[in-house]
């Protein structure tokens, strides 16, 4: 066998490789430049190298098949062949959805694993690529982590990688190295079969597929339809939903992964997924999903377009967890939100007497609560749900979830399954408003001057009026959270304003934009009667949407006078 050589590359560092909410994510271009992106992975491998041992260590591989996927993993592989990595697991042509790779983390024992994927970003040359690491627990890499491999690459003057190592992305099985003595393995799997593994062991398929067949106590077969937006999940529906619960082949759309995700958003909302919207709409399909790029994210619609928001998602797969056999098998511990999230679930945590949790946003605040046994289900406004059956969010694992909670109320809709929750707990009127790729400078002086706003103490009890609706200041802050297990603090989370009706405005700066800042306007209130619940959430929430725009006088800083995305 050819002994390889470690090569040493001087380099300079790059202003900015500063990790964002969930790993770092730029344009291709700017990870195309010269050595960027070899600077960030060595960044990544010398953090990991400070604080566990490296050699011989096993880490997964794979990313969302966007463009430029395959050059980073090519970069990655030899970059850890140069640093005595024993083995990578990677997935066939360089694809793993973000749950496979968290799965893959804990199955293997894995040091941690190297995720390529800019999340619900477009794809393409000219669009968005994106690289983060995730620990050996399967979830993203903490704070304290991640500025580590931001120092790293301030300083970097060199890195060291196996010029020559040639992985063979496409051909499955173990292809063996020496490098300077020492041997380096590379195993190209099957992206789809562990993960579905996973959900067998997880769900009841033999009930669903009855629901979906529409036998047993079902009156007629249930009507699914996905949309993968072309991202990464196109095969793990193909051969979960249709080859193993027997679904359509027809029901598996937009299933072939593309580099550029067609040229669209693969952002399961109703703004970027309205395609699905559609089809939903012509009363055909009972149950709708779509997914996102890298198959973390989820939307649930039912039959004629019923919209479920993230939250009340959350909500019901909370109160309905008992018809979910993982959680019937490992007990309910605690639930969790991120804060911007509506407090649909605070109700169905404290009727059923559990430990709860509020978070910043970022999956990787919930990772410790699992670890420490405290949490089972979270989920977040921006389209994610999961438990801990791995620590990321998971769009596959939501959707079976919910045609398990169908296959347990024979007869019974999306839209009577939360119609019911309503009533029983009342409705949670949430919207999302962003300003995307604004000027850095007008949204930071927005912030600041809301942040100057909500430390005067004379806020509270300050009164706001929006037509005949006034609100009046309870509370007002910028959330800050100290992990009740390791005791870190998170400060500077957003800013939220609490009237004394119990509605809420939350303001963030987005820390998964590739370009400019994304402003986030997040509102939400809390309605017990039943007819105002029908009505429709941006009539109810217009007056208050208004109040927000007055206290932070976005137009003013930003020039924007319209939000680009309304969720
Ligand atoms: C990531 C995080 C999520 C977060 C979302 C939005 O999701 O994992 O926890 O809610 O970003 O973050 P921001 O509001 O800062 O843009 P994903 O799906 O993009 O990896």
């Amino acid at each position: 066998m050819e002994v390889l050589q470690i090569n040493t590359i001087a380099t300079e560092p790059y202003q900015g490789q500063k990790p964002g909410t969930s790993g770092l994510r730029k344009t291709v271009k700017e990870f195309q430049k010269p050595n960027y992106t070899e600077n960030f992975v060595q960044s990544i491998i010398s953090t990991v190298a400070a604080s566990a041992k490296l050699d011989g260590a096993l880490l997964i591989v794979g990313g969302d098949g966007r463009y430029y996927c395959q050059d980073a993993v090519r970069i990655i592989a030899k970059i850890c062949a140069a640093h005595k990595v024993g083995k990578l697991i990677i997935g066939q042509n360089g694809i793993f959805s973000t749950p496979a790779v968290s799965n893959l983390i804990r199955k293997t024992k894995a040091l941690g694993g190297i995720i390529l994927t800019a999340s619900h970003n477009p794809g393409g040359p000219n669009a968005d690529f994106g690289i983060k690491y995730n620990i050996s627990n399967g979830g993203p890499a903490p704070d304290g982590f991640t500025n580590k491999i931001y120092e790293y690459t301030k300083t970097i003057r060199a890195y060291n990688m196996v010029n020559n190592l040639n992985v063979e992305l496409e051909r499955l099985g173990t292809q063996k190295f020496l490098v300077e003595g020492l041997p380096f393995e590379v195993e190209i799997i099957d992206s789809v079969a562990d993960y579905a593994a996973l959900m067998r062991e997880l769900f009841d398929f033999n009930k669903i597929r009855e629901l979906l067949q529409g036998t047993g106590p079902h009156p007629a077969p249930f009507q699914v339809f996905f949309d993968s937006l072309h991202g990464v999940t196109g095969p793990y529906v193909r051969r979960i939903f249709c080859m193993e619960l027997s679904a359509p082949e027809s029901s598996a759309s937009n299933a072939e992964p593309l580099p550029d995700f067609g040229g669209e958003h693969p952002d399961p909302n109703l703004t970027y997924a309205h395609k699905l919207v559609e089809k939903m709409k012509e009363g055909i399909y009972d149950f709708g999903a779509a997914f996102d790029g890298d198959g973390d994210r989820n939307m649930i619609l039912g039959k004629n377009g019923f919209f479920v928001t993230p939250s009340d998602s959350l909500a019901v797969l909370a109160a309905n967890a008992h018809f979910i056999p993982y959680f019937q098998k490992n007990g309910l511990k605690g639930f969790a939100r991120s804060m911007p999230t509506a407090g649909a679930i605070d109700r169905v945590s404290e009727s059923m007497a559990k430990e709860f949790f509020e978070v910043p946003t970022g999956w990787k605040y919930f990772g410790n609560l699992m670890d420490a046994g405290r949490l089972s289900l979270c989920g977040e406004e921006s389209f994610g749900t999961g438990s801990d059956h791995i620590r990321e969010k998971d769009g596959v694992w939501t959707a079976i979830a919910w045609l398990s909670i169908l296959a347990n109320k024979p007869g019974e809709s999306v839209e009577s399954i939360v119609v019911d929750h309503w009533t029983k707990f009342g409705r949670n009127f949430f919207t999302r408003y962003d300003y995307e790729n604004c000027e850095d400078a007008g949204a930071k002086a927005m912030m600041d001057h809301l942040n100057a706003l909500v430390k005067d103490p004379a806020l509270t009890g300050k009164s706001y009026a929006d037509g005949d609706k006034t609100f009046t200041v309870a509370k007002a802050d910028n959330f800050s959270y100290k992990d009740p297990v390791d005791g870190s603090v998170s400060e500077n989370q957003g800013i939220r304003v609490v009237f004394k009706d119990g509605s809420r405005i939350v303001f963030r700066i987005s820390g998964t934009g590739s370009t400019g800042s994304t402003i986030r306007l997040y509102g939400d209130c809390y309605e017990p009667d039943q007819v105002k619940q029908k009505m429709d959430a941006g009539f109810i929430l217009k007056p208050l949407i208004n109040v927000a725009l007055a206290m932070s006088k976005l137009t003013h800083f930003t020039g924007r006078d319209a939000p680009t995305v309304i969720t």
